[in-house]
């Protein structure tokens, strides 16, 4: 920060020489100077699809190196660049296993099948004509992060497969009933149409609850890499369940168990055995800011930006600490709390140039409290990846800036 006065004295003398020379010259911009794109006017209108300010250039998502063919791919959303609960659709995560196909919705059908009473093809169309929501609703993979090193530098490394959209669509259920559902029903083996037709098998109870059709996402269409035309939306459940370029649901009796619920996206313990259908993404916070690479420049009060969010329902505390987890203190949440939705949350600090380790904590509507790295290790050990929503640390050392607290 400078004062007025200061930047009075020196904008006048870097006006001067900005008048000799055609570039302004560093600061001649700054108040109380008045800049050229005020003394004159701006264009007409901008791009016919609107994009972010050109000096906003570097918030973009990143493809993460080890996985990069399109057989098998991801990329992050810039979590430490981003406010609120609502991720830009440009800025999604994506996580695909055969690349993104390029789907004319005229050549898409979804299919009902199994058992139900009439087997059933829709239009995507003829979906959107069916009474439909809007719900506010995150998603993450199950892949976020790891349980060991190499961690990651900044917030999207660390946890940047997770994103939060109002999506609109037709509840499975109304779909469903359409169809008619036989008494035996207990599964849908819900598969899309990539390359990859990725398959998983939905539990019946989560298809009448709160399962749906998507088609829009923040108001547009679903983009190609989230699934465009259709995709299946289970809200709190891991990202992998929620198929993408979703082209049938076959009703069974019981699970497909198909490569992403076996192989992967299963949780294998210490002692050689899995856990078994681990749906729900448990409860999780984390700073976004300041967070890893940011740098404080200013001594005195702060505030830590986060987000936090559970599978289980709406988020009823996030604690805060400065000290490593000694001592703990409330977070303000931001409305709106919703269910299975991100949740803005604020805390403020005191930074006078001393090292700090802050982190939060979040607790869900169950009463459940987020884990800290080493109660999860305790009881799931290393061997897997899959559910890791311990606390993160973020360390602000001595001339402010910020890394990875984990050692
Ligand atoms: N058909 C299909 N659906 C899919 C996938 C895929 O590769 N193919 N990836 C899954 C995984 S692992 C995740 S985490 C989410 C990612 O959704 P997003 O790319 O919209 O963020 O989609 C899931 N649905
Ligand atoms: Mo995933």
């Amino acid at each position: 920060m400078s004062s007025v006065a200061t930047l009075g004295l020196a904008g006048k003398a870097l006006a001067e020489t900005a008048a000799a020379a055609p570039a302004a010259a560093p600061g001649a911009d700054l108040p109380p100077n008045i800049p050229p794109w005020t003394r004159s006017l701006g264009a007409p209108t901008a791009k016919p699809y609107g994009t972010p300010s050109k000096y906003e250039s570097s918030v973009i998502r990143h493809l993460y190196p080890g996985l990069t063919e399109p057989m098998s791919a991801y990329s992050t959303s810039p979590l430490q660049d981003l406010d609120g609960i609502i991720t830009p659709n440009g800025l999604f995560y994506e996580r695909h296993h055969a690349g993104v196909p390029q789907i004319d919705p005229a050549q898409h059908r979804l299919m009902v099948h199994g058992l139900v009473d009439t087997p059933l093809l829709f239009t995507v169309d003829e979906l959107r004509q069916f009474p439909s929501q809007s719900r506010i609703h995150f998603l993450e993979c199950s892949g976020n992060p790891s349980f060991t090193p190499p961690w990651g530098k900044t917030a999207a490394e660390v946890c940047g497969l997770l994103s939060c959209a109002q999506w609109t669509g037709v509840p499975l259920k109304t779909v469903l009933e359409e169809c008619g559902l036989k008494p035996q029903a207990k599964w849908v083996i819900a598969e899309g149409a990539d390359g990859a037709a990725m398959d998983r098998s939905i539990p019946i109870e989560k298809c009448l609850d709160d399962a749906m059709l998507v088609y829009s996402q923040n108001g547009e269409r679903l983009r190609p890499e989230q699934g465009y035309p259709l995709r299946l939306l289970v809200p709190g459940f891991e990202g992998n369940m929620n198929v993408k370029w979703l082209r049938r649901l076959h009703v069974t009796d019981a699970p497909a168990y198909t490569r992403e619920e076996t192989a992967k996206y299963t949780d294998l313990l210490a002692n050689g055995k899995a856990r078994k259908f681990s749906f729900v993404m448990e409860c999780k916070s984390l700073i976004t800011a300041p967070s890893g690479t940011h740098k404080l420049t200013r001594k005195g009060k702060h505030e830590m930006r986060g987000i936090a969010w559970s599978g289980h329902g709406k988020i009823t505390n996030v604690d805060v600490s400065v000290d490593g987890g000694d001592n703990w203190y409330p977070a303000t949440l931001d409305a709106p709390v919703l269910d299975k939705a991100l949740t803005a949350f604020r805390a403020p600090f005191d930074w006078h140039g001393e090292e700090l380790m802050i982190m939060s904590r979040a607790i869900d509507e169950t009463g459940y409290v987020q884990p800290t790295l080493q109660q999860l290790i305790d009881v799931r050990g290393k061997v897997s990846f899959y559910h890791n929503n311990a606390i993160q640390p973020w360390k602000i050392d001595a001339n402010g800036e910020v890394t990875n607290g984990r050692a």
